[in-house]
């Protein structure tokens, strides 16, 4: 049988090419049930610089500087928020967004960042429309990359809401459940999400591969 790693499936292994344990917790449940051996990144991997200006150049930049470096399969998600009404912003950089601003005493980045991006949008009617995209990219020792995409659309909410997820979740609401994010569960989430539907995507593109279906989507 032809696998991804050559292989048998529940002995492939797959390192996680973040540091975000939001991501990971998305992740790693879903890919364990497909067969990997999921492992982390390890604590002394060096920091990698996204240097990209794309979702799609950072993913394929981090999986690679794993996947390179330790000889291993990498899978990496890069992933952020566009607000239409911020022309996109605050886009790849939606992890740094909130840095530039003074902390708040015990306030941790992603709740600056969300009061940066609440800030930005004081006086910009509802509704604030925008969307997050994940781009996944794996790489593989001696195989092809492959890359898949996901957008979640919806709405940017006044004041954040909810104690689930990680990041803007607690003020992205989703018009169509009519629920914010950070109140979801993580199923109900992932059921919803770009990083949701960017792994369905993947774990077909790989279960076509491992049937004979052809190559997946190369990047
Ligand atoms: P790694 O590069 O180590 O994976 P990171 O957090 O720096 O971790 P990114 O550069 O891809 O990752 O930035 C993603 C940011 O976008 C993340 O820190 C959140 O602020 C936001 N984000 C992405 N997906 C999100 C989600 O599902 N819910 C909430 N915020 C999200």
């Amino acid at each position: 049988m032809s696998t991804p790693f050559s292989l048998p499936v529940r002995e492939q292994p797959l390192i996680l090419a973040t540091r975000n344990p939001g991501k990971v917790r998305e992740l790693a449940d879903a890919l364990r049930r497909f067969g990997f051996d999921v492992r982390p990144l390890p604590d002394d991997f060096p920091e990698i610089e996204e240097t990209g200006t794309t979702f799609e150049q950072n993913a394929l930049l981090k999986a690679h500087a794993v996947a390179d470096t330790l000889g291993l399969p990498a899978l990496a998600d890069d992933s952020g928020l566009e607000v239409d009404a911020l022309n996109g912003a605050p886009g790849v950089y939606s992890a740094r967004y909130g840095l530039d601003i003074p902390a708040l005493p015990g306030e941790n980045d992603d709740a600056r960042n969300n009061r940066k991006l609440l800030a930005a949008l004081a006086g910009v009617p509802h509704p604030r429309t925008g969307r997050f995209r994940c781009c996944m990219a794996l790489a593989r020792p001696g195989r092809p990359d492959l890359t898949v995409h996901g957008v979640w659309e919806g709405h940017i909410a006044d004041a954040p809401s909810g104690g689930n997820g990680f990041g803007y979740d607690p003020l992205f609401f989703d018009p169509e459940l009519g629920r914010i994010s950070a109140e979801l569960t993580r199923e109900e989430k992932n059921a919803r999400s770009h990083r949701g539907k960017a792994l369905r995507l993947l774990l077909g593109a790989l279960e076509k591969e491992r049937t004979g279906g052809g190559a997946g989507t190369p990047a």
